[in-house]
């Protein structure tokens, strides 16, 4: 099976890393004049892409001008992290092209992709399948997903819903707590869903604010940690990423060794 460019870019800094980080830029709490100086600061921490998005995203033109700011001033490549069909934008590489598959409502897993797959081939997006899981707070996308979500002591339910994913074939699962999670989700929580599906990729965000918390999950199996609000405020970004990058190779070196 061939995977795009964008896919295997992220699979070969797995397969070097064991874990890496990715930021998400959210172009409603980063504003345009910001976006380029954060940008450089990722690219500067070593991400080798960087996701945009958000659950309140509605404006497309702001998008497309974030994105292109973002792409501009940096190498980096632009993952999608849409919230609806609106999230779409031409500027960007690829797309994280979810189900919400614990929502409760039917256009969030499989209605808002109907009305969006032609898009995403007319604009030639690269499209990455996956299974969107909302787990414990869930945040504005547990609110705006409609989410029934899974509580931090049931991984189980986690787990079933993530050997469905990949029996649907989807390559990528994301455990989310919601952007701002007073607590990520707990190692316990991600080890066990890791379990159940070897060989996909297993991301995981919401409430990772420090080093320790990116090794945590890092260490018991996300293959890529999202941060978010971490980028929000100048004072100490780069070092800040910096820390979450060196924790999340740590996170994962050592679980190779135990
Ligand atoms: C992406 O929602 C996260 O999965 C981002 O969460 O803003 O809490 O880092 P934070």
């Amino acid at each position: 099976m061939t995977v795009g460019k964008v896919e295997a870019a992220l699979l070969r800094q797995i397969d070097k890393w064991g874990s890496i980080h990715l930021s998400l830029l959210d172009p409603v709490t980063t504003s345009l004049s910001e976006v380029v100086p954060v940008a450089r600061d990722i690219e500067e921490a070593g991400c080798a892409a960087v996701m945009v998005g958000g659950s309140t995203v509605a404006d497309m033109q702001l998008l497309d001008d974030f994105i292109r700011r973002v792409k501009e001033n940096t190498s980096l490549s632009v993952i999608l992290f849409p919230n609806n069909v609106g999230g779409l934008s031409k500027e960007a590489d690829a797309v994280c092209f979810m189900s919400l598959l614990n929502s409760r409502n039917p256009y969030y897993i499989t209605g808002a992709q109907m009305l969006g797959a032609p898009i995403v081939q007319r604009l030639g997006l690269e499209a990455l399948p996956m299974g969107y899981l909302i787990v414990g707070e869930g945040g504005s996308a547990g609110f705006v997903g409609d989410a029934n979500r899974l509580p931090y002591d049931r991984p189980t339910l986690a787990r079933a819903y993530a050997l469905a994913a990949s029996f649907l074939g989807m390559r990528f699962i994301y455990l989310e707590a919601g952007s701002g999670a007073k607590t990520h989700i707990p190692p316990e929580f991600v080890a066990c869903v890791r379990k159940a599906i070897l060989g996909k990729i297993l991301v995981v965000g919401g409430g990772i604010k420090q080093g320790s918390d990116a090794y945590s999950v890092a260490k018991a199996g996300a293959d890529i940690v999202v941060t978010g609000t971490l980028v929000e405020g100048a004072s100490l970004r780069r070092q800040r990423l910096s820390q979450i990058a060196d924790s999340v190779k740590q996170g994962a070196a050592d679980r190779k060794a135990s």
